[in-house]
């Protein structure tokens, strides 16, 4: 289903490409027309910017889950219905850790919960961006072989899907950028024979801090990029630990480098403490103005500050009234619901 290629039952509706079943096979679900994914459709990276099947760029706004070993509750058609249709949300991150006992203890298991969690995202028009959480150990090439099987397993499950983002590691640290770089080089040609056009997001070194938590820079990516199209980095903060500096580096890198900032807090970098709300609205400015899409770390009722829900929420059915969020969570749903206005043509 592209707007390029209209199949049969193509039809336009207020303006966006739509189809209607492909002739032998199963109806994807229906996105809706007003979706983020009925609207954008297959992204791709055009410069430094995601862009959508129109060519221009977009910024894509949502949450992240916590780890979905530990919460995995807080994820079903209730919680999913409130982050689209409340939240208006455009993206739902699966963090998959793959320790602290998530895929490595049960990979059949794991990667049938992830392919489950895309087709709740994308039954209500969300991207999903699968999370190969990689923390502890940070090293991402002591769980290479890992993920080759895994990514070799969601490419192909998921191909024909348009609302697939694939971030091969999360957090590399203790590891050098030319570490990160070879791993990259051997996991995304595994993606890409199943799965040959997914925008792909590549760790940065120091916790995905385009290597400035380790006193270095965005020049070590740029000056020795990963060998692959198509691809982004990622760039991760935490406001109240993470400030100007790391401001100043996005900006810089932002020129250069095609960046996603696939997780983010509005607390420290503990995942815990108080929201310091300037510098969250600092950051979320200059994401905004530089078209850099984010998703916020939790989507869950851990009882901790940058969880969405306070504590509890996920034992019951309501996520949406305004009692069940946390300062955190009313700032980002606050931010996250403001009109996309995606270019259609
Ligand atoms: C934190 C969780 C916390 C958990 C810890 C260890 O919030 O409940 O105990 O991980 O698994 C990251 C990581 C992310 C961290 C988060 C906050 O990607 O896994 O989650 N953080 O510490 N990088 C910087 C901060």
């Amino acid at each position: 289903m592209t707007g390029a290629n209209p199949k049969p039952g193509a039809f336009t509706l207020n303006g966006v490409a739509c189809t209607g079943s492909v002739g032998g096979e199963e109806p994807p679900p229906d996105p809706g027309t007003g979706t983020p994914v009925g609207i954008n459709g297959q992204l791709k990276v055009c410069g430094v910017y995601l862009c959508n099947q129109y060519n221009r760029p977009v910024q894509l706004r949502g949450m992240s889950t916590h780890g979905i070993q530990w919460f995995s509750r807080c994820y079903n058609n209730a919680s999913l219905d409130a982050l689209a249709k409340d939240w208006k949300s455009d993206l739902f991150r699966i963090a998959m850790y793959v320790q602290e006992s998530g895929y490595e203890t049960d990979p059949a298991g794991f990667t049938s919960r992830v392919n489950s969690l895309v087709d709740m995202a994308e039954a209500r028009g969300m991207y999903a961006l699968i999370d190969f959480h990689t923390l502890t150990p940070g090293d991402p090439n002591y769980n290479l072989e890992r993920a080759k099987t895994f990514f070799a397993s969601v490419a192909a499950r998921n191909a024909d899907k348009k609302n697939v983002i694939y971030e091969i590691a999360n957090e590399p640290n203790g590891v050098s950028w030319a570490g990160i770089k070879s791993y990259a080089e051997q996991v995304i040609p595994v993606i890409r024979a199943a799965d040959p056009d997914a925008v792909i997001i590549v760790g940065t070194r120091g916790w995905s801090s385009l290597g400035v938590s380790d006193g270095s820079n965005e020049a070590e990516v740029i000056n020795n990029p990963v060998n692959a199209s198509n691809i982004m980095y990622a760039f991760h903060f935490y406001a109240a630990s993470h400030k100007d500096t790391y401001r100043a580096a996005v900006s810089r890198a932002a020129t250069k480098l095609p960046l996603f900032v696939t997780e983010f807090g509005t607390v420290t970098y503990t995942g815990g403490g108080a929201v310091d709300r300037a510098s969250s609205t600092a950051w979320l400015d200059l994401l905004d103005q530089l078209k850099i899409g984010y998703a916020n770390w939790t989507y869950s009722d851990a009882d901790e500050g940058s969880a969405a829900f306070k504590p509890g929420t996920c034992n019951g059915t309501d996520y949406s009234s305004s009692g069940v969020l946390t300062e955190s969570g009313a700032l980002l749903k606050s931010r996250i619901s403001t009109p996309d206005a995606f270019p259609t043509s």
